[in-house]
């Protein structure tokens, strides 16, 4: 099956401390980052399989400071991860700076690129973003939703399923499944 892996790079954007290292981690090794001075590898990949088709999943960790090293990830990534963290409102009201550059870099394909905005540390009683603030906002950007704990583990399987069945529904002509419904 190797040689016919196919291989996706998924984006991870978001603000300073909102927890995209620790999404990436989890979801490769299954560890979580407690101490917030580890830095994480910048790719990680693990294998996934949706519907009997094997999946490499390149997860790409960025720095929350938009550089040209981060536009260089924007321009090659396939599908993204914009992020921000239940308990800090200032990291969702910035998913729009994130957004907009993915818009503005990928403008050819900004319709066929899966996009999903990401709540972490669901598991934090203390929060500034409710669920349905985040559910809204990603409702009146046509973009899927889903908050995450890299904690507790909430939803971090389920958001790279979830990923790679919306770009197989954008790419069915690479996919042997014949029809596949989020
Ligand atoms: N409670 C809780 N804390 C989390 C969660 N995810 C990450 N953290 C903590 O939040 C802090 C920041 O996490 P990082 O993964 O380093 O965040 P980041 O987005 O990679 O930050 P930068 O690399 O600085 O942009 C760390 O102390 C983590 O332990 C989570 O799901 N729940
Ligand atoms: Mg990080």
């Amino acid at each position: 099956m190797s040689s016919t892996t196919k291989r996706i790079s998924v984006v991870l954007l978001g603000d300073h401390g909102v927890g995209k290292s620790s999404v990436a981690t989890r979801f490769a090794t299954n560890v979580f980052m407690s101490d917030y001075s580890i830095h994480s590898k910048q790719i990680q990949v693990s294998r996934v399989s949706v519907d009997g088709t094997d999946y490499d999943i390149g997860v790409i960790d960025t720095n929350a400071t938009m550089t040209t090293q981060n536009d260089d990830l924007i321009t090659k990534g396939d599908a993204f991860i914009v992020m921000y963290s239940v308990t800090n409102k200032d990291s969702f009201l910035h998913l729009p700076l994130y957004l907009n550059r993915i818009y503005e870099l990928r403008k050819d394909h900004s319709k066929s690129i899966p996009i999903i905005i990401v709540g972490n540390k669901c598991d934090e009683k203390r929060r500034e973003v409710v669920y349905e603030s985040g559910q809204l906002f990603s409702d009146s950007i046509s973009c899927l939703f889903m908050e995450t704990s890299a904690l507790d583990y909430t939803n971090i399987n389920h958001l790279f399923d979830i990923i790679v069945r919306e770009w197989i529904s954008f790419h069915p002509e690479e996919n042997n499944a014949s029809c596949v419904v989020v």
